[in-house]
């Protein structure tokens, strides 16, 4: 048993509060990490605000994060004291249906038990004084040691920087991977909603060898970073301004090869699909909806070929695809640098949560070291 210091949610809508916690040793098949940095992702507000319906309370957040193993429990054979590692929300256990199949990167294995703040065994490594606090997507990277199931951990190379390579555990192969995966050369992409998905979608395409990029959000904050990522034209929509669809089918003549939703409301979704070329365009949803919403569009578009697809942590497969990716960045083609707009201490968690409400942050990235 060790102590840590970490960010405690104790209930929805109040600050984190920073704490000394003591955290149990690895379990069987479990590795104890420390923590580098840990960037601040949307998904963690939702747990914040009490709209993540996986969220249990008190919980740790955080799950963005890059360390290294200080401690592996009894059976673990993949992973050695010192490997650097990222944390994965989605775990690669290799054996199961979903990771035999090359068409998802979904693993199962442990989503119930992960989703009610607990590790595989059905108990939480965290305590504060005698209570239990829950872990959070499996990762809890907002505290200094954290324990995740060796399934759930993506052993990186040891020259790629913790403090940048943070980003991979979500936001960059969330956004960089389902452009890389969707995106053709030559193909016209719209972007709807440019936060730290968004933008990563934008250099992904131009990655992919798209020919136009437009982004579309109702604020003006991103451009410079999206254009810097490769973002050709800008919409931003409003009561005095055309309708963004028209927009779109205007600029590209007649809509674009491939539309991503990144904001998760509906009447954005929509408006994904009626952006997309007839015939082949595919309009790709990664923004998370408000739980029980329907979707409605008019199925004809479907039928004559549009497609509606959704994609998850970029389609990669988080321990066998992430080293791959990471080796992109590392030759310069995945840009990290200008997407950290704040380096954080623990202490100002909170502010780094007030400056993604307000817009003015891409990615903070909060560092133990
Ligand atoms: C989210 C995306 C939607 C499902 C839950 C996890 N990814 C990271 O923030
Ligand atoms: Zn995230």
């Amino acid at each position: 048993m060790i102590k840590t210091t970490a960010a405690i949610c104790v209930a929805p809508n109040v600050p984190l509060e920073i704490d000394t916690l003591t955290v149990d040793g690895p379990g069987p098949g479990e590795v104890l990490v420390e923590i580098v940095a840990s960037g601040l992702c949307h998904t963690d507000l939702t747990a914040l605000e009490g709209v993540n319906a996986s969220s249990v309370y008190p919980l740790i957040p955080g799950h963005e994060g890059a360390g290294r193993v200080v401690e592996v429990g009894l059976g673990v054979t993949t992973l050695c004291i010192d490997d650097h590692v990222i944390p994965l929300y989605g775990p690669e256990c290799g054996e199961c249906s979903m990771c035999r199949s090359k068409r998802t990167n979904l693993c199962w294995t442990i989503k119930p038990t992960r989703d009610r703040g607990v590790m595989p065994d059905g108990t939480s490594r965290f305590m504060r004084g005698n209570k239990p606090v829950h872990h959070f997507m499996g990762t809890s990277t907002l505290s200094r040691y954290t324990v995740v199931p060796e399934i759930a951990l993506a052993k990186i190379r040891k020259d790629a920087p913790l403090d940048k390579v943070c980003l991979f555990g979500c936001g960059v192969t969330t956004g960089v991977g389902a452009a890389l995966a969707h995106v053709r050369p030559g193909d016209k992409v719209a972007v709807f909603g440019l936060g730290g998905i968004g933008v990563n979608i934008i250099q992904g395409a131009r990655i992919a060898g798209a020919s136009r990029i437009i982004g579309i959000d109702i604020s003006s904050a991103k451009t410079e970073l999206a254009t810097s990522y490769g973002m050709t034209d800008f919409i931003r929509p409003g009561p005095d301004a055309p309708d963004p669809v028209v927009a779109i089918r205007d600029l590209t003549g007649g809509g674009v090869d491939v539309a991503f939703e990144c904001t998760g409301v509906l009447g954005v979704m929509r408006q994904s699909l009626d952006c997309c070329v007839p015939a082949w365009g595919v309009s790709v949803l990664l923004g998370v909806e408000p739980s029980g919403s329907e979707l409605s569009f008019p199925p004809v578009q479907v039928r004559y070929g549009k497609s509606i697809v959704g994609s998850y942590f970029g389609g990669i497969k988080g321990r066998t695809g992430l080293p791959g990716l990471i080796d992109r960045f590392m030759e310069g083609e995945i840009d990290l640098d200008r997407q950290i707009t704040h380096r954080l201490q623990l202490h100002e968690v909170n502010e780094g949560f007030h400056l993604m409400k307000q817009g003015k942050s891409v990615r903070s990235v909060v560092m133990f070291e």
